[in-house]
């Protein structure tokens, strides 16, 4: 596949030279299963770390952003431009979809992350946006060989009319601290409410076009009903991975826990989606039936809190189930699906 490379302009960075990579492979690090994410705010350290294709070390005095294609005026920003700009911080649910050849395995893979850098809409308004321009590639500096397919850089597309929602940012800093290596440094992009795929890290271009980009990140992989059908689409056909479908995962009580028959404890997790949580409901007899629980109101782009008291009267084994519904009224499917309802086995003595 032959990706075009950025319109060279006079004293510009032309297509960059592939950092170091290290590892040279992908990195998979999931420090948190469900009942660990008690923190509202995930630190630093127990962020899940994701990449394809290796960890590419990137000096940051060589480093540039080439913004160009549909855009009045192409042009490259230094890190020290971008520092200089007003900043601003979003807390997001930050969310791995799974296993692209899985899409229907929930892998509960999620963080919730306060993301520091510079609003993408004010930057991109500077480069005079051509009318027809309708997605956002962006590239990353990580390139090699996937299913089958050899891409030189890992490029995703996000439809230009998502900016529209607020919250796109190019991020630099997390939780207050420099982005690490393996979490994009020194620039990465976040969508707030998309799935963590589509939020490029190693960030090198950012090029505005009319329509789609045909590479494996965003053709082959990451796009349901290619892998429903078992084969490739059209790009037309395409279902990419973007919004997050309404979610929540129980924290308390952890899997295996004993509670005592006729002791009130409370039942705790957290909900999220793209367009935000308006109702959990808790189960305590398998999914038979469901009750309310009080959900705390969404802040910008966060997880949501939600509680129900519980007083066990009989004892024996429990499967507790948490469904959330969101603001378009769905509700997370009972299995089969990368969002289905999760559930927790504990013992009542
Ligand atoms: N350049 C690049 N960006 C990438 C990836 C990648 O492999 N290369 N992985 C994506 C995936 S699948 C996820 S879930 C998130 C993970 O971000 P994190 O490792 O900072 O948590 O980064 C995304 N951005
Ligand atoms: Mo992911």
């Amino acid at each position: 596949m032959s990706i075009p490379a950025p319109r060279s302009v006079r004293g510009l960075t032309a297509t960059p030279q592939r950092p170091p990579m290290d590892p040279p492979h992908g990195v998979r690090q999931i420090p948190l299963v469900p009942h660990q994410m008690v923190a509202a705010v995930t630190p630093h350290a127990d962020v899940f770390t994701l990449a394809h294709l290796g960890i590419p070390r990137v000096d940051p005095a060589g480093w540039s952003l080439v913004v160009d294609g549909l855009v009045g005026r192409v042009g490259t920003l230094s890190l020290d431009q971008l520092k200089a700009r007003p900043r601003t911080v979003v807390e997001a649910v930050h969310q791995c979809c799974g296993n692209p050849m899985e899409p229907r395995v929930p892998a509960r893979r999620v963080a919730n992350v306060r993301w520091g850098g510079v609003d993408l809409a004010a930057l991109l308004a500077e480069f005079e946006v051509d009318p027809r321009a309708a997605s956002l590639w962006s590239y990353g500096l990580d390139g090699g060989d996937i299913a089958g397919r050899h891409c030189d850089w890992y490029v995703k597309d996000m439809p230009l009319a998502r900016l529209g929602a607020g919250g796109v940012l190019l991020a630099d800093e997390m939780d207050g601290v420099p982005l690490s290596s393996a979490h994009g440094f020194p620039l990465r992009l976040v969508i707030p409410g998309y799935y963590g795929t589509n939020s490029v890290k190693w960030l090198w271009r950012l090029h505005l076009a009319a329509g789609p980009f045909d590479g494996p990140f965003t053709t082959d992989l990451y796009n349901d009903n290619v892998m429903a059908n078992g084969g490739a689409v059209g790009l037309a056909q395409r279902q990419p991975v973007w919004a997050i479908a309404p979610e929540s995962i129980i924290v308390a009580p952890a899997p295996d826990a004993v509670v005592r028959r006729g002791e009130r404890i409370d039942i705790w997790g957290w909900a999220w989606s793209f367009r935000g949580i308006t109702a959990v409901e808790v189960s305590v007899d398998g999914g038979t039936s469901f009750a309310p629980a009080t959900l705390a109101p969404r802040c910008g782009w966060t997880w949501q809190r939600f509680t129900m008291p519980w007083l066990p009267t009989a004892t024996g084994d429990v499967q507790l189930c948490a469904r959330a519904v969101d603001a378009d009224g769905a509700a997370q499917p009972r299995d089969a699906a990368r969002n289905a309802v999760h559930s927790v086995r504990v013992v009542v003595r």
